[in-house]
Formats: C-alpha cells, structure tokens, sequence
C-alpha cells in the first residue's frame, strides 16, 4: 500500500492523530523532510500528472497530492495511481521533485537571488512564477536586453563541479522568456551567456562551461513585459574544457579567465601577449602535444636579460648577448623534434633564439638549442628532440643588446 493511500484511509476514518504509528507520520515525515505549513508544493502521480500537495501544521508532513486545476479541470483532481515517491526513496533523478522558485519579494525577486546548489549529474527542475516580481535586471546590450522593464528571477548557482551546465526555461501562457548568466549579480556587463526571446510559451536554452567554486548568477527574464509561469531545468555534466585552468589535451594552456592578450587566448591555444614576467622564476607557459602547432606573438621589451648566454656565435661556454628576452616553459607531452620558429615584426630587431633544459643554467643548452638570425628582420629557427613530459625553456632573445616585437611558432609534429 502506497504512503498516500494509508494517510487517506486515516483521515477519512478520522482517527489521523489517535491511531497507531501506521497513521501517525506520513512518508515525508519519516523521510525527515520538512516544509511550511500552508503552503503547497510540487508532486507528481504514477502516471506523471503534475500536482500539488498541502503541507499540514505539522510542517513535516503533507496532504495527499492533487492534479492541478489546469490537469483536471478546475478544483484539481484525484492523483491518479497516488503519488509518485519514487525519487525521494531511491535517491535518483529520474523524476526530481520541483523545487519552488518563491513568491514576490523572497529571494528569487533580486540580487544576489535564490541560492540554488548545482550538484553534478543531478536534474535541477524549479516553477516559478515571474507575475508580481520586481522589474530590476536587463541583459547586457545585444539580444538579451530585451528584458528591460520585464519582470525577473534571479538564482545564485553554486556549482559543486566543473563541466557543461545545461539551462533550459520554457514560458507557458503570454511569457516569452529569455535567460541570461552572470558572474556577478549586480553587474549587467559580466553576462556571460544569452538565450534570446523566441516566442511566448517558448523554450529558451543556454550551454555553458562552470568551475566548481565559482559562483554564477541565472536571470530568468522575459521580453514586451509578459510574465507568468515557467519551468526550469538544469543539469551539470562534469568535464574537462577550456577556462577550467587546467591544462586538458590539446591545450596549449588554461589560465581560466576571458582575458585576451595575457599570454593565453581564450581557446587555449593560443600564447599571444606578454606576461607580467617571463623569466625563469615566472615563465611563460605552453604546452605542446602530438601534432600540435601553438603561435603567439610577444616582446622582449618589458623584460630583463634573463638568458645572458649564448652570443651571436651560439656557443654558451665563450660568448653572451646583453639583450633582454622573453622565457617560455615549454612542456612536451609527446617525444619528438619541437621546431621553434621566431620572427622579428620589428624590422630592427635581429633575433636570437636559444633553449635549455635547465632554465637558469646555460650549460643545459644541448645540441640544436640556438638559432640567431643574420640580420636584423629575419627569422630564426631551431629544432631538437624533446621527450614525454620534458619541459625545456625557450628564450626569445636578441644577438648584442636588440629586442622588440616578434611572432613565434612551436611545432612538435
Ligand atoms: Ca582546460
Ligand atoms: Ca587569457
Ligand atoms: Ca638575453
């Protein structure tokens, strides 16, 4: 007999609160969930009607659940098959239970929102409401600012892992939503993603990358100023992708920001830009896999003469060079012949290029590990072997005391 039918068959021979412990707490009670009295909640039947049910003053246990008017007719109905509890007892997410998004004025309505745990694997479904909520956010210029003078919810997700995270918001009746992220609430220029308006009762949805720890910001919008009910769903696959600051295969490097230009692009292939050191203490990384070409372009300017050894001659043990130089921590992740190509995009500028095993000690330069340039405007290039999960350092150098700009290109085929 089903949790439900054994609570009806107290309260309908009215001895609920006198029988025996078979009538004295409901499945939820036992199960230790609690809710507010009065308020209703989401359930779902066996054959997958939507309801609701009443939580009693007891705040640990529920009236049975009822279809909702919309299902059967107005007043609601009986729950055909009783209520589906089968989540709540074995622990999957095959059916979760709704959470409730919250009335006007409770979290949900503003800044910083209702917190919302995003637990991998795990389907998130919440309803809500957006009729009587605070008209307060809009999307950052572009598709999403649509939402300007529509009313909104706000959740705070908190995702305990990192990975793909999956949104979907689907409108009923005059709603035509549109949902936006943000990594902070407040602040409409970090949206970090936008599912535009497509309709009322539209389904709107959003893929997005989140770190575990990392806290982002959902916006349930809506455009033309229509509000009303939807329905949100979530669910977080765990994975490895770029902006996760960890270096996956394929990679060149993962710094986790949006930043361009810092030395890492935004693909994680990429290594234009000067960082704010490149010596041997701080170096610039890269990373270098079967297969794999990586340029950036860069400057030795802002540096200082880190590399001293070799001259113009390639030779560590007799000659030196005077020029500052730009210092790449190059890690193979595949033995090969790592070719090094640099090129001057400063016509005065006579390149020098060297490498070493050990950063700080010239004598780890070994056989292959210099290319200098004749003249000033032309490129050099280097090739030497390389062994799995060997790091060797690349110095971009000038022969005498030249620098400049330059673009340089790492291949291990
Ligand atoms: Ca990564
Ligand atoms: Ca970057
Ligand atoms: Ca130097």
């Amino acid at each position: 007999m089903k949790a439900y039918s054994v609570l009806l068959a107290c309260v309908f021979t009215g001895v609920f609160f006198a029988s025996g412990p078979g009538c004295s707490s409901s499945n939820d009670a036992q199960s230790g969930i609690s809710c507010t009295p009065g308020n209703y909640v989401f359930c779902r039947c066996a054959d997958r009607a939507e309801g609701t049910k009443l939580c009693k003053p007891d705040g640990a246990s529920f009236e049975a659940c009822s279809t909702t008017a919309a299902a059967a007719g107005a007043g609601g109905g009986t729950c055909s098959g009783g209520e589906d509890l089968t989540d709540r007892n074995t622990g999957t997410d095959v059916n979760p239970p709704a959470q409730q998004a919250g009335p006007p004025g409770s979290p949900v309505d503003t800044c910083p929102g209702k917190p919302t745990a995003v637990t991998p694997g795990a389907s998130i479904v919440i309803d809500g409401d957006t009729a009587g909520a605070t008209s307060d956010l809009k999307g950052r210029a572009g598709a999403c600012r649509a939402g300007d003078g529509s009313a909104d919810h706000v959740y705070h997700l908190q995702p305990t892992g990192s990975g793909q995270l999956n949104i979907t918001v689907k409108g009923e009746g005059e709603l035509n939503p549109l949902i936006y992220l943000r990594s902070a609430c407040a602040n409409e220029e970090s949206q970090v993603a936008c599912a535009p308006p497509l309709g009322a009762a539209a389904s709107v949805q959003l893929q997005t990358n989140v770190v575990a720890g990392s806290d982002s910001y959902l916006v349930v919008d809506a455009a033309s100023g229509t509000t009303g009910k939807y329905k949100l769903t979530m669910k977080l696959t765990t994975g490895p992708f770029c902006g996760d600051g960890k270096v996956d295969s394929g990679e060149a490097c993962d710094d986790a920001n949006k930043v361009e230009g810092d030395g890492c692009s935004n693909s994680c292939r990429g290594v234009s830009g000067d960082p704010a050191a490149a010596d041997c203490a701080t170096s610039h990384a890269v990373h270098m896999w079967k297969g794999s070409t990586v340029s950036g372009t860069g400057s030795t300017a802002p540096y200082g003469n880190t590399f001293a050894k070799p001259g113009a001659s390639c030779d560590p043990k007799v000659t030196s060079n005077a020029a500052p130089d730009h210092v790449y921590e190059v890690t193979a992740h595949a033995a090969g012949n790592l070719k090094v190509t640099l090129t001057p995009t400063d016509a005065t500028y006579n390149v020098l290029l060297s490498a070493r095993k050990t950063c700080a000690d010239a004598a780890t330069q070994g056989a292959g590990m210099c290319a200098n340039a004749s003249v000033a405007g032309a490129p050099a290039t280097m090739t030497f072997a390389v062994q799995t999960n060997e790091k060797v350092y690349v110095a971009a150098d000038g022969a005498a005391d030249a620098k400049g700009a330059y673009t340089i290109k790492f291949e291990l085929p």
